[in-house]
């Protein structure tokens, strides 16, 4: 009897690791968007789960809202979702502020998307932002120059 309570118990965390591989905010709308994705980019999308994109860029970008580069026009203040398809290793470091300024958080290879940003903040600078509606820059970075702020 007991051992069928462990064999139970064991198959429960195994199927729960199936249905939630990635993180807690796994989204399968952005698992799709991410093998679809172009590898060495990185993406931001107007809309939760990867929908609608803005841009996507292998580069830097100043300015979400000029006229060069990745991200432009209306792009700025507006990512409600982040994609990165990076390969070098590097994580992603966006910014509230052109010019990379203001608050900022980072991105990392490994945590391959972020499928919502409403509820996340930028916690690095002085206190911390929304996430949400309100990036304007962002630049490739060591993953070691993010310290602890990271996106979920
Ligand atoms: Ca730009």
């Amino acid at each position: 009897m007991r051992k069928i309570s462990v064999l139970l118990a064991t198959l429960g965390l195994v199927l729960a690791g199936a249905l939630f591989p990635m993180s807690a905010q796994a989204s399968t709308a952005c698992d799709t968007a991410w093998h679809n994705a172009t590898s060495g980019n990185f993406y931001a999308f107007d809309f939760m789960n990867c929908s609608g994109k803005l841009g996507s860029t292998t580069g830097n970008d100043s300015s979400w809202s000029d006229s060069s580069g990745g991200f432009q026009g209306s792009d700025g203040n507006k990512a409600h979702s982040l994609l990165h398809k990076g390969t070098s290793g590097m994580a992603v470091k966006v910014y509230s502020g052109v010019s990379y300024q203001g608050n900022w958080s980072c991105i990392k290879k490994s945590e391959f998307y972020v499928s919502q940003l409403y509820g996340d903040y930028l916690t690095g600078g002085s206190g911390s932002y929304q996430a949400w509606n309100s990036i304007s820059s962002h630049k490739w970075v060591r993953e070691a120059d993010c310290g602890t702020h990271f996106l979920h």
